[in-house]
Formats: C-alpha cells, structure tokens, sequence
C-alpha cells in the first residue's frame, strides 16, 4: 500500500461512514443503492436531458426518475457534459441542457459524477476543435482554451460535481498508443495535454475525485487495450501526475453465440484479474462507470437471453466487488427503452438490445437481480478520502 493509499484511506473516514450509514438505515433493502450501501458503495446511473414531451432517458419522464429515485445514489449526464454539449465554440459554452439536469439532481438528492472534461479522440472532438487554428504559439492557445474548458465548468458546479472522468478513451485500442487530436499536436503530444488536464483539474476542483475512464474490457482481443491502459497509468504514476482512480467502463458482451455466459466468464475471469491486479498495485481505484451488457452473442428469444446476460453480469460483478478498491457503480441507462446499445450496436435478428436492469416498459429483469445480489454480496469498500 503506498503513503497517498494509506493517507486516503484514513482522511475522512468518519464522514464518509456516517454518510453511508444513514443511508442505509433510511433505504428500503431491496434496492441497487441499498445493496450496494451495504458494502460502503454507492450505485447509480446515466441520465439525460430532452426537451418538454420527448421520450428519453431524461429525469423529466416520470417514470424514469422514478427508476432512477428508487435504485440510485449518483448520476452522471450521458452527453449533455461533453464538449460537443457544451462547448459550441472556442469562445463560448452552453450550459443549457445540463444545468436544470444538475437542479434537479442535487434538490433530489443525488450526488453526481462528471462525464467528461476531455473526450481525448478527435472522433468525438466538435467539429470546430478538430479545425481550429491555435495561432503563432499553438502550445500557448490549446492550453488555454483546454483550461478555460476545465475551469470553468469545474468551478461552476463546484462541489455538486464529486467525481470527474477527467479524460476519456486516450487509448487507442488497436496499438495501445495514446490517440493524436488537435490539443496533442499543438501542446505537443498525448501525455503533455493529459498531464495538463488532470493538473487543471485537481486544481480547479481539489474536493474531487480524479478519474481516467476507458472501455479496455475483459472480452477476446482487448488484450492491446489493456497493456495500452497499464502503460499510460504506470506513466501517470511515474511523472506524479494527479489520477486518483481507473473508470471500468463496463460495456462487457457475449459477441460470438453461446448458450453459457456462465462458462465464457469463467474462461475471461484470470485475465481480467491479472489486469484489475496491476491496476491496485499502483495505488489507483477503481469506479464502474458505464455499466451495461450487450447481448449479441445470446438467443433472441428472451428467457435464455436475461440469463445469459444475467450470468454473464453476475460473474463479471463478483469480480469487481471481490476490490475493496471499487468504489462506485454506475449503469449506462436504467432502462432497455433509452440505451445507446440499441442504435449503436442493432442486434442483427433485429430484436432490441436487453443490456440494461429494466426493460422497455420499466420493468426489472433478471439482470437487475443479478446486480443486486452482486452488490449485496461484495467486500467492503476501503474508505477513501475524495
Ligand atoms: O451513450 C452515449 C451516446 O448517446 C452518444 O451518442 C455517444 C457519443 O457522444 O456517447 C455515448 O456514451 C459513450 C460515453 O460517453 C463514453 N464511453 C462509451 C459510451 C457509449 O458509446
């Protein structure tokens, strides 16, 4: 354990039991949050914003918010944070969509999780970023325009945002090389523009925990994403630069046809340990971000399929909260009817994605038994500081 875990896990601990057990003494037991309250976690989930009458993911359907009052202690926004939200140019920001997104989060009660002060792949960059010219001293101008970003969204939210994916997928998971964008190229290079991210960060937002989230995930052929991942956060440990926690996205799939999840797990667990193992040896944490299941590789027809997806997600889960470092957990959308499986990733017998705890008409599967037992039957969390 080195001097900043030891440091973290005794700072605050007081407080954060208290939190935790006042939870728990006023929640109901058969929820997500209560179950995972009972380990010292919080569960939560995705959410997003629509206008008036559209039918979204949004806490302004009822029956979402309902979904999302009854299972989840923290929400992150799905997009209505990215630069693409709220940064229509250079010299402007728009926080239209995610602030009455955050109103209604903190007078509900929810804590929050920021996603994410640097998308780190051009695919994903506005289309302006991707253009822009940083002038005579690009060095200079891309840093100022990158902490501008940083800073001003940090210190607008203050402490009502906890934790932030500082920077997102900077791997490229085909070399395990960091992706170039615009702000590498200028701030010359990858690591340079990361470094200065989650320094601006740590500084604008000191009360916040520091993330650096990616899907290197525990399926075939993420081998490269993973050593990708290891590498840079070995880096971040050896220039000191201010990374609190690795974000396990969590998108995991059954891709190839099977009829025993239960099995193919087993197959992935040594691997996926292997992994989560140099990840805590070096001190970092651990948050489940992005949380879903995709259920390609599964029967259409629905009785096997929840199992398979339900399988599949239990043993990946008991993996995860086996790390007293796991902190929170959060689904990618409660709800089967909003997911972005089911435009992103169509099934090819066309039937809808089922990668989520509730279905399209909100009611709990199989899955969400699954997440609940996993929650209820992980270690305790190590209590941390931030
Ligand atoms: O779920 C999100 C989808 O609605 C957006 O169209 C997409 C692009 O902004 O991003 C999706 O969320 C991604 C997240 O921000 C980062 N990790 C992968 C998620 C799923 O693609």
């Amino acid at each position: 354990m080195t001097m900043i875990d030891r440091r973290n896990l005794l700072a605050g601990s007081a407080a954060l039991l208290a939190a935790t057990t006042a939870r728990a003494a006023d929640a109901p037991t058969d929820t997500l949050k209560a179950a995972a309250a009972s380990k010292g976690r919080r569960f939560g989930s995705a959410f997003a914003w629509s206008p008036p009458g559209a039918d979204a993911g949004s806490f302004a359907n009822p029956a979402y918010a309902a979904l999302l009052k009854r299972d989840c202690d923290v929400l992150v926004p799905e997009n209505q944070m990215k630069w693409q939200a709220i940064r229509p140019a250079a010299d402007r920001f728009d926080f239209s969509r995610f602030d009455p997104m955050v109103e209604w989060a903190t007078t509900n009660g929810f804590a929050l999780r920021g996603h994410t002060l640097l998308w780190a792949y051009s695919k994903w960059f506005p289309a302006w970023l991707n253009n822009h010219d940083f002038g005579q001293r690009p060095a200079v101008e891309a840093a100022r325009i990158l902490d501008q970003h940083i800073d001003t969204v940090t210190k607008r939210y203050g402490r009502k945002i906890e934790s932030y994916d500082v920077v997102n997928e900077a791997v490229d998971p085909d070399t395990g090389g960091l992706r170039e964008t615009s702000l590498s190229r200028a701030m010359g290079g990858t690591a340079v523009v990361l470094d200065h991210a989650f320094r601006t960060a740590r500084a604008a937002a000191p009360h916040a925990e520091l993330v650096y989230n990616d899907y290197m995930s525990w399926e075939d052929g993420n081998a490269k994403h993973r050593a990708g991942v290891l590498t840079l956060l070995e880096e971040f440990r050896r220039r000191g630069t201010p990374v609190d926690a690795l974000g396990v996205q969590s998108h995991i799939g059954l891709f190839k046809p099977t009829t025993d999840a239960g099995a193919v797990a087993k197959r992935l667990e040594p691997e996926w340990r292997a992994f989560l193992d140099r990840v805590t040896g070096m001190g970092y944490r651990l948050v489940i971000t992005e949380f879903d299941v995709r259920d390609k590789g599964l029967p259409a027809t629905i009785a096997p399929r929840d199992k398979g997806v339900a399988d599949f997600a239990r043993a990946y889960l008991n993996i995860m909260l086996s790390y007293p470092q796991l902190g929170d957990v959060l689904a990618w959308g409660m709800s089967d009817r909003y997911s972005w499986l089911r435009g992103f990733e169509p099934r090819t017998d066309g039937v809808i994605a089922r990668g989520c705890p509730y279905d399209v008409d909100f009611r709990a599967k199989p899955l969400r038994g699954a997440m609940l037992a996993a929650l209820a039957g992980g270690v305790q969390r190590a209590v941390v500081a931030r």
